[in-house]
């Protein structure tokens, strides 16, 4: 019988979706273990091949974890909402909600197919009202809570309020109780407002007018957007925050306790961004105000010879002198148009202007200049800094560009040339720290500060409080209305996202809801019509899958407990900051309020690489090829033709293509796409030159006469082929990522048509270790398609069922042991391409063993299931099960089957090896010596030299001295 993969697939498919083998349920009985994929956005793309790869990899454990007695959540859903689905509405006037539910069905369709083994009846959409229903509460849940620093946890509000009403407060904003009591509804709110975990603020955001929305921070790159490269700005407006930045502490401690990958938790902790200094306050001259400034190295206070604000900083414009006011205007001017990012990735010019005020410096009584400067960032620190030119490269720049004093307060460095930054130089012209250095500078810095009262030690955090305003369609509404009093009150949940007749964005930079005047207006006051960003439903999504259907609560405490942290996350390194640290956030929060029992969501994560595409192009080398060719030939036609093909594009090949004569090539991508004629015509036309109609003929000729193959040997042999003799052409390949523009993706549904989703899941495994990026390379699925038709054949021959019940041979059993060892190390540790081999190992041990035992097969197909569950449920039937394989037991190693009983011994003489031989495993020293000095070949080796002494190292070497 042949295997017959197509048939098996899709029989097994659907009985295992008519028998519901996967669903699962809480199960006290046994161990649990969750097994979770960041699930996908649905785009219109559908899936490529490089997608899957992690999914495979967690369906692997996940498998594997079930046969091992674990009860295994593993589930799947769709990150619904989002930017390209609304884009697309804009587009075409299609509602997002039709587009994304045909990409989630087409998306479904391609998953079933590599057989997965997600309980579908667990299944999370974000954007469906039963679940963001549940978003809009967690919202109300920050809402709805304070951080209580003493406590350091989330609290009510209600808290809060109450200790108001019987102390009042002493903290930033000072009241008694009575007035608290007094206050008007909207003078408690705006007050609370700076409490709440989630709360609005005005503030400048990172403003993309193309895009008409507001992004976060890590959706802003190199100042563009993440998404299109659109300039980004930033503008001041009312937005939503959540107060991330009271647990900057608790998530970098946190990532003490979590198994992710080291390089994340660097990008984590580099992104909260923990700084220990102190904040300094410097008195001004002439003014009733103070600077208060930010610095992580007060023992270098005696190198301040200027302050610097930044633009934003609230007393530029009430310090600044009239004589000074008008460059300051201008300046402002030039500085607003830069982002935030820009300012930081800008190292080479400087910038600023003088504001005409001085401060006092607080040891010395010198006057210092005070500067704007956009280097100087508004919402880190303080937004002010003091200047210390000798210590810091951009200070340094700035003061030789407005020719400022340079102290020197380091001892033998020469600052001509740029300021020292090294911590661990002794001080001098530094009063009380003369002589000190590195720590103990700062320890004694920070206690005179600290004593005279000019400031105290500071903790400080890169992080900002996360952005949660978009002006969007597509995303949950927010459930507030603000009342005409001043006051927030919260709406029915869930808060439906209604229908809209356009999807352009609002006036004055709102979002597409602000067009619906009837539901904005309630009785009572505004809806607001922003959305929620990407990353709110992304932030508990682990926990819906927990309890799904849940109508009364986001999730049981009950299943929360039972199911608890999420054992093993695969993902994509893309999310090491931006949805990794949001759900971080929002588990503390959850948590802290008691609706959770666990603090962190992920015990273990893990980033899958990427599948890279490869491009195919032909490159010729104008070098070798003859000028003078015919009319119309691409000898001639090069001469007009000097471009490459990149994303399907021309360009000019001016980077990648010398522009020596000798050494121009030219290159067409060889892409499924662009190779059809049709498609070359429309890369051909274009603002050409001359030569073009003839070149095109050219080409059509060529494509015609050599059918296009992806595959590279066949274009290479058959360019040599050519009918004209031109030897010029070459294929290079390159590899890139895999992605619709650049016409390289590899459909899995293509690749499961030809080989079957078994050969599709172990090939991906075998291209490499899943961390690391490779390349998709269609050339080794052959060999494990081979495989699995060889292991196949250990069960059937053309006719037979050959499987029986004789006791196998005892190789078959070290074969069989050696596997499961090996296999189930490399399963539990994720090394899965090694777990593979093995397999292909053993397949091939077993054939020429002649092994059909079913005592060796068996387990075999155990093993081999989380890999390849079609082939392996099929045979597994056909040995007589009618359970399904998913409920067998892993097989037990038996270390026994791996002792060897033959060792294969070097012998060396006089230290020097000469030969090897196999000695029984279990042979002692005087055995070995007796036994080795009888053999003829060593005695020829002694010769007729005396044998002073024999070294024998049991199952290592034996050393004859002569
Ligand atoms: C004096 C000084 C001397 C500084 C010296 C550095 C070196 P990190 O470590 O990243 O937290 N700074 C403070 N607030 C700033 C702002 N809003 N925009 C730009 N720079 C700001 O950096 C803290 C240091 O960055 C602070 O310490 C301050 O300069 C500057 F030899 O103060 B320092």
């Amino acid at each position: 019988m042949q295997y017959d993969f197509s048939a098996i697939e899709s029989k097994w498919q659907n009985k295992w979706q008519e028998k519901a083998v996967y669903k699962v349920v809480k199960d006290t009985t046994k161990p649990k273990c969750y097994v979770l994929d960041m699930f996908p956005y649905p785009s219109g793309s559908g899936l490529h091949v490089g997608h899957p790869l992690g999914y495979i990899a967690s369906d692997i454990y996940a498998r594997y974890k079930k046969l091992k007695g674990f009860n295994v959540l593993h589930p799947m859903g769709f990150d619904a909402f989002g930017l390209p689905a609304e884009q697309y509405a804009v587009e075409t006037g299609q509602h997002p909600a039709q587009t994304t539910k045909e990409n989630i069905a087409r998306y479904k369709e391609q998953l079933a197919k590599i057989g997965f083994s997600y309980d579908w009846s667990r299944e999370v959409k974000t954007a469906d009202p039963n679940y963001y229903k549940w978003t809009q509460w967690i919202f109300l849940q920050l809402f709805n809570s304070y951080y209580d620093s003493e406590k350091n946890s989330a609290e009510p509000i209600a808290n809060l309020v109450a200790k108001f009403e019987s102390e009042g407060n002493n903290e930033t904003d000072i009241f008694s109780a009575a007035e608290w009591i007094d206050f008007s509804p909207k003078q408690k709110e705006d007050i609370l407002m700076n409490y709440r975990l989630a709360y609005r603020k005005k503030s400048y955001v990172n403003w993309c007018e193309a895009l008409g929305t507001v992004l976060a921070n890590d959706e802003v790159v190199q100042g563009v957007s993440e998404r299109g490269g659109h300039p980004v700005e930033k503008k001041e407006m009312m937005q939503w925050f959540l107060r991330i930045t009271e647990y900057a502490d608790r998530l970098l401690a946190g990532l003490e306790h979590v198994e992710f990958p080291a390089p994340l938790k660097e990008m984590q902790r580099n992104w909260i961004g923990k700084s220990e200094g102190a904040l300094l306050n410097f008195e001004l001259v002439d003014h009733t105000h103070k600077v208060e400034v930010f610095t992580t190295r007060p023992d270098t206070i005696f190198g301040c010879s200027f302050l610097v604000l930044a633009p934003e900083h609230k007393l530029v414009e009430k310090i600044t002198t009239k004589d000074q006011e008008e460059s300051i205007e201008q300046y402002m001017v030039k500085t607003g148009k830069r982002s935030e990012r820009e300012r930081m990735a800008e190292t080479k010019t400087v910038s600023g202007c003088f504001t005409g005020a001085y401060a006092t410096h607080p040891f010395t009584n010198d006057k210092l200049p005070i500067y704007v400067a956009d280097y100087v960032l508004a919402h880190y620190g303080t937004g002010a800094i003091m200047a210390v030119p000798s210590g810091d490269d951009r200070d340094f720049a700035f003061a030789r560009h407005f020719s400022l004093k340079v102290p020197t307060i380091f001892k033998d460095t020469n600052i001509d040339e740029g300021a020292c930054t090294d911590k661990n130089i002794p001080l001098i012209n530094s009063n009380f720290l003369n002589d000190l250095n590195g720590s103990e500078a700062l320890e004694a810095s920070l206690q005179k500060i600290e004593k005279a009262k000019i400031g105290v030690r500071k903790v400080n955090y890169r992080m900002r409080d996360a952005g949660f305003s978009r002006q969007r369609y597509w995303g949950e509404p927010f459930p507030i209305i603000y009342n005409k009093d001043g006051t927030i009150q919260e709406d029915n949940l869930p808060l439906l996202l209604p229908e809209i007749e356009t999807y352009e964005r609002g006036p004055e930079g709102k979002g597409p809801l602000a067009h619906l005047t009837d539901w904005v207006e309630t009785a009572n006051g505004k809806r607001e019509t922003d959305t929620m960003p990407g990353y709110a439903g992304s932030s508990w999504y682990y926990l819906r899958y927990m309890d799904p259907n849940n109508e009364t609560e986001f999730c049981s405490r009950e299943k929360s407990d039972y199911w608890n942290q999420v054992d093993v996350y695969i993902g994509g390194a893309e999310h090491a900051v931006g949805h990794l640290l949001y759900s971080r956030f929002w588990c503390k929060v959850l948590h802290d309020l008691g609706h959770i029992s666990f603090d962190e969501p992920y015990k273990k994560l893990i980033n899958q690489g990427m599948i890279q595409g490869k491009g195919y192009y032909v490159i010729r080398n104008l070098a070798t090829s003859t000028i003078s060719g015919p009319v119309g030939s691409p000898a001639q036609a090069t001469n007009h033709f000097i471009f490459g093909v990149n994303k399907g594009k021309r360009i000019l090949n001016e980077d990648k293509i010398s522009t020596n004569q000798l050494e121009l090539i030219e290159k067409f991508k060889l892409s499924e796409h662009l190779f059809k004629i049709r498609d070359i015509e429309q890369f051909v036309t274009g603002e050409n030159t001359l030569f073009e109609e003839d070149y095109l003929e050219y080409l059509k000729n060529w494509f015609e006469f050599h059918p296009y193959k992806n595959d590279l040997e066949t274009c290479e042999f058959m360019w040599q082929e050519d009918k004209d003799g031109l030897k010029f052409i070459e294929l290079q390949v390159e590899t890139e990522k895999m992605s619709k523009s650049k016409y390289n993706v590899v459909n899995p549904d293509d690749i499961i048509k030809e080989y079957g989703a078994d050969t599709f899941r172990m090939y991906e495994m075998f291209l490499g270790p899943l961390e690391i990026s490779k390349p998709w390379d269609t050339k080794g699925i052959e060999g494990v398609h081979r495989f699995i038709k060889k292991l196949w054949r250990l069960f059937y021959n053309e006719n037979d069922f050959l499987v029986n019940n004789e006791p196998p041979k005892e190789e078959s059993f070290k074969t069989l042991h050696q596997t499961i060892e090996k296999v189930e190390k490399a399963t539990a540790s994720f090394s899965l391409n090694t777990a593979v081999s093995q397999f292909m190992i053993c397949v091939n041990e077993l054939s020429l063993q002649k092994c059909n035992s079913k005592e060796v097969l068996e387990p075999l197909l155990i093993l081999l299931t989380p890999y390849a569950p079609h082939v392996c449920e099929e045979l597994w039937s056909n040995l007589g099960h009618n359970t399904s394989i998913t409920k067998a037991i892993y097989p037990i190693l038996n270390k026994e089957y791996l002792v060897e009983n033959e060792i294969t011994y070097p012998i060396a003489i006089n230290g020097k090896r000469k030969m090897e031989l196999l000695l029984p495993a279990d042979m002692n020293a005087q055995e070995a010596e007796e036994f080795v000095l009888a053999k003829e070949e060593v005695l020829k080796l002694i010769q007729d030299k005396t044998v002073r002494k024999f070294i024998f190292v049991q199952g290592r070497m034996i050393n004859i001295v002569v």
